[in-house]
């Protein structure tokens, strides 16, 4: 009886199944009737009292092996037939969710290929800056409110104070550094300034500022440059305006408006009644910023230009809540899945 169980045992080791059929006729071989386990069982009943303990827990395992193989093969039989469906060509596929682009990058990749086709060429720097390259090559004096704690995010204080930059700036900045003139330069990143977030403002924002200096370079070029890129970005019928503004980098400073394109100039609530949308500000470089960027302001003259991506986004699909750029709200993200 012993060798007999050691027999069905290594047996069951080897056992395959093709089909279902395979496992039921392994269950009826063993188990059924007839079966070898059925059998020594009743075999048992004749034995001597004294083995019966020994072979009655052997009889138990192999009858438990048995049970946990048929077990095994059906879970594999299974396995396999969803590996097989995988294989089916003539199924339906599975319905994948794809992703949209954020409607930032939308935008700033648009802005980036504009500028493209006049000239410019893209340069990045880094988002932890110095105060030179932030304010003092860009003839912010010491005193001014935007070097202030409550403007500007300090990472350290002291006669070269490290901060995160409050404008992309800095970046034509380091063009200035490094390039040979004329420069064309589009500076595209993330800035950071210490405000309450809010539906209007926030902390964290994007710009694209660009850098033009070259000899003989005129606010006639500057206002040009400005009409075609508004025309490429909101349609060819837009239509711009200057307002003198003050930035310390530029002289002379504008803000521009461009032509509101929903309610065609004649006044609605997205323009608050004057047919006109602020989309950046401008200007001719500073001499100061061209000296202290060892550039002769005698010789050259250059514009510069500076656009917050949130607000041109705000205004080509008419996004109420700055946050929703922020929060990766699918509901909000899949609005923009057909734009590009
Ligand atoms: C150099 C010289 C001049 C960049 C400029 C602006 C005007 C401007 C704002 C628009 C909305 C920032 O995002 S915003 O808050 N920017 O109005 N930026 S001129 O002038 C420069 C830059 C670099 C060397």
């Amino acid at each position: 009886m012993n060798d007999k169980i050691e027999q069905l045992l290594a047996a069951l080791s080897e056992m395959k199944a093709q089909k279902e059929q395979d496992i039921e006729d392994l269950r009826v071989r063993m188990l059924g009737k007839k079966g070898e386990v059925t059998k020594l069982f009743e075999e048992f009943r004749t034995i001597l009292p004294e083995q019966k303990k020994e072979f009655g827990q052997k009889l138990n395992s192999l009858k438990n092996a048995v049970q946990d193989k048929l077990d095994q093969l059906r879970d594999s039989l299974e396995d396999s037939e969803d590996g097989a469906a995988s294989f089916d060509l003539t199924k339906p596929g599975d319905k994948m969710d794809l992703g949209s682009r954020h409607p930032i990058s939308i935008t700033r990749e648009e802005i980036i290929s504009i500028f493209k086709k006049f000239g410019y060429t893209v340069a990045e720097g880094p988002e932890i800056e110095d105060d030179w390259h932030v304010f003092g090559a860009l003839n912010f004096p010491p005193e001014h409110p935007a070097r202030d704690m409550q403007d500007t995010f300090f990472i350290s204080t002291g006669d070269n104070p490290i901060l995160l930059r409050t404008h992309t700036s800095s970046v034509q900045v380091r063009s200035m550094e490094k390039m040979d003139l004329p420069i064309r330069v589009l500076c595209p990143g993330r800035v950071f300034r210490n405000e309450a977030i809010s539906a209007r403002a926030h902390c964290i924002f994007h710009q694209v500022e660009g850098l033009y200096v070259d000899k003989n370079v005129s606010f006639a070029d500057l206002k040009q440059a400005i009409l075609l890129f508004a025309k490429e970005m909101f349609g060819e019928h837009t239509q711009i305006r200057m307002r003198p503004s003050y930035f310390p980098f530029t002289e002379p400073s504008a803000e521009v408006d461009v032509s509101c394109n929903i309610c065609k100039g004649k006044g609605c609530n997205i323009c608050k009644g004057t047919g006109w949308l602020e989309i950046l500000g401008c200007g001719m470089v500073d001499p100061n910023v061209l000296e202290a960027n060892g550039i002769d302001s005698k010789v050259y003259s250059g514009f510069a230009f500076g656009m917050g991506i949130e607000r041109i986004a705000m205004l080509k699909w008419q996004v109420k809540d700055l946050r929703n750029y922020f929060e990766n709200d699918v509901r909000f993200l899949k609005e923009f899945e057909t734009v590009i």
